[in-house]
């Protein structure tokens, strides 16, 4: 059978399971990733496992996100993870080194393996030739202990590219146009495939762009083939002999097909409070900003910077318009810092930030009341800056530095020249001293935990009446933003759910934590895509401390989805829509017979208030089943170490 790329890894790393379409299989993982928001939890999760050491090939723990220090949280949490890191045989990457997908990208990226990675921007090692999966903690955990990895087998989308793109036009608008035309819900079960003349044109890093935001698309992943290009990238980060070369087999058969003419590609731009709702830059054009925030793990490399300090070079920002400028890894920052780059930045007006996620995150440099920021990030939810009432639109490094100068949206190609003399260096400065070796195994490393660290909630095993009322009704394209917020006030609780857990769905219905709690527990009710963005299980997590059974959706974003099942969270879609409409809050829902009905693809839901019936969708696995049972993942290992004893 001739093959894709991705169905070449899939294939090499099968352990369950069969190689169709729309069907569970089990993958086995090379690498892990971890960044600190999700990664106390996960590391709680893996001690609970009751492993001496970690089973893949390489794991790192990264410290990126929580990295405003305004009280002792933070630190206190990167000190669990270093020494948990340093006993259980993980490699960690200390606050400074950078964003974990970029130095990932950099330092450990390998063709043709598997990483999953407790982030969903994890695909952005996809643009090296991996298949590269964001999921997660739990599920990251158990890929450490040495567990398989298990996703439905996705359908394979060719995105084939031709031409080339023209000065001022980049990977981000690239990206840009795929979610124009695929939309946030367009990807779920779904991998995105780049070949074709045009992606001999673009570097690892602007691959990595691609792939990053694809998961802005609900994919599964995202991927290149790896060639002459991830070769000069792996040469220039003295790592040549990780290459392989990875192609899709002549003849290779996909199930869909998007073809983008890159000639023809101009600058675009995603208005609030969307990543799909795409324009042109020209459409936009003249729209006054406030803020210019340059960084992220979408657009933060070296070549990025340098064309940014190119356009800056000599100039001054607009006095209405703060610049902040995050350099994705301790490599590039200190790139620019040896080449004069950063000089030409600070020169201009640049805030430099330390590397790592910053205000992609709301870590700091929330805007203004009402203000217009333009970033070049991968999510502009509304509130997920800080600044509920502001107004994100997302754009290329070329756009966003040319507007930093004008004060207003502007488009490059009436600015910039030439990018000539920017090229891709043939050696990186390789510098890996702020990445910690692990302790031998048997070492007797003494693990710190700060007092901020909570036991996390376990579910309960599945009861034959599963009831409760509907206690928040939310609609469509609801993210976990909404379901677990996250901002510099929160963060620092990623490892207490019980205080997290007051403020669970907050931006939708101030009073649903509190009304979850009066009446012990009960149901959530959503539209389509569900728990869209990133992977957080503390968006499961908090729901079921506060003693939710089941999500009746119209359908769910892929992680959200496991990440309720490991949790014992029955995810439930809607098999007629409509029946969305008839549901009220504080309805009285009530599942019978759920000990049988789960067996099943279906069930049938009642609601008693309005003495209607639902059919509902559950499409679960046996192994997820055998969770839900269990009341989570977690109880399910333990009752099979159990019987194992
Ligand atoms: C994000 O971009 O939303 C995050 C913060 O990186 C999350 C992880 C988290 O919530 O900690 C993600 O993308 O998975
Ligand atoms: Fe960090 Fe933002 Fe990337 Fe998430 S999307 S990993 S917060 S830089």
């Amino acid at each position: 059978m001739k093959l894709t790329v991705a169905q070449k890894i899939i294939k090499d790393h099968l352990v369950t399971g069969e190689m169709k379409k729309g069907t569970e299989i089990g993958l086995r993982i090379d690498q892990t990733l971890t960044q600190d928001s999700t990664g106390t939890m996960a590391y709680l999760q893996l001690e609970a496992m009751g492993i001496d050491r970690v089973k893949t090939k390489r794991s790192v723990a990264y410290i990126d996100h929580n990295m405003l220090q305004a009280g002792p949280e933070n630190a206190d949490d990167h000190k669990f993870i270093q020494t948990v890191a340093k006993k259980y045989g993980i490699y960690f990457s200390k606050p400074g080194n950078g964003i974990c997908h970029q130095v990932q990208l950099e330092r450990f990226s390998v063709p043709g393996q598997t990483l999953i990675g407790s982030d969903s921007h994890t695909p952005t090692c996809g643009g090296m030739g991996m298949l590269a999966i964001g999921a997660g903690g739990l599920d990251v955990a158990v890929a450490m202990a040495g567990g398989e990895y298990f996703i439905t087998m996705p359908s394979i989308v060719k995105v084939e590219l031709r031409g080339r793109l023209k000065l001022g036009v980049s990977a981000k608008d690239i990206i840009l146009e795929v979610l124009r035309r695929c939309t946030v819900k367009g990807g779920v079960n779904k991998i995105f495939e780049y070949c074709g003349e045009g992606i001999k044109s673009l570097t690892v890093p602007d691959r990595a762009t691609i792939t990053n935001m694809g998961a802005e698309l609900g994919a599964t992943t995202s991927i290149f083939p790896s060639d002459e290009n991830t070769k000069a990238f792996l040469i220039a980060q003295d790592r040549e002999e990780d290459y392989i070369e990875l192609k899709a087999d002549d003849g290779a058969e996909y199930d869909e097909e998007i073809v983008i003419d890159l000639d023809e590609l101009e600058p675009l731009i995603a208005a609030p409070h969307s990543p799909d709702s795409v324009y042109k830059v020209r459409e936009k054009e003249g729209i006054k900003v406030d803020q210019i925030a340059i960084g992220s793990c979408t657009n933060s490399s070296f070549m990025d910077m340098m064309k940014v300090a190119r356009i800056l070079d000599g100039k001054t920002i607009s006095e209405n318009v703060s610049l902040v400028i995050s350099p994705g890894s301790r490599q590039v920052l200190n790139m620019l810092a040896q080449n004069g780059a950063l000089s030409k930045l600070v020169s201009a007006g640049a805030r430099i930030l330390e590397s790592g996620c910053g205000p992609c995150i709301g870590m700091g440099q929330a805007p203004a009341n009402e203000a217009v920021s333009l970033r070049t990030f991968n999510r502009n939810f509304k509130g997920r800056s800080g600044t509920v009432s502001a107004d994100i639109f997302l754009v290329s490094p070329e756009v966003a530095a040319v507007s930093a100068i004008t004060g207003k949206i502007s488009d490059p190609r009436d600015f910039i020249n030439d990018f000539d003399d920017i090229k891709m260096p043939e050696r990186f400065i390789i510098n890996d001293n702020m990445i910690i070796e692990p302790a031998e195994p048997g070492n007797d490393v003494e693990i710190i935990r700060g007092p901020n660290i909570k036991p996390f909630p376990r579910g309960e095993k599945l009861t034959d009446i599963v009831e409760g009322k509907a206690l928040v009704k939310v609609e469509d394209n609801i993210t976990t933003d909404h379901i677990m917020p996250s901002n510099a006030s929160l963060l620092p609780f990623r490892s207490n759910i019980p205080y997290l857990s007051e403020y669970c769905l907050a931006p939708c219905d101030p009073e649903f934590p509190k009304r979850a709690k009066e009446n012990g527990g009960g149901m959530i009710v959503a539209g389509s895509n569900y728990g869209q963005g990133s992977s957080r299980e503390h968006a499961a997590l908090a729901p079921l401390y506060l003693g939710i059974r089941a999500v009746l959706a119209k359908s769910f974003a892929r992680i959200h989805r496991q990440n309720l099942i490991n949790n014992g969270i029955l995810p439930l879609v809607f098999k007629n829509e409509e029946d969305y409409d008839t549901i009220d809050l504080m309805d009285d829902i009530r599942i019978e017979n759920a000990l049988d009905q789960i067996d099943s693809d279906e069930m049938i839901v009642k609601n008693m208030t309005k003495n209607l019936e639902y059919k509902v969708i559950t499409d679960l696995a046996d192994r997820q089943i055998d969770m839900i049972k269990a009341g989570g993942l977690l109880n399910l290992i333990r009752e099979s170490n159990m019987k194992n004893a």
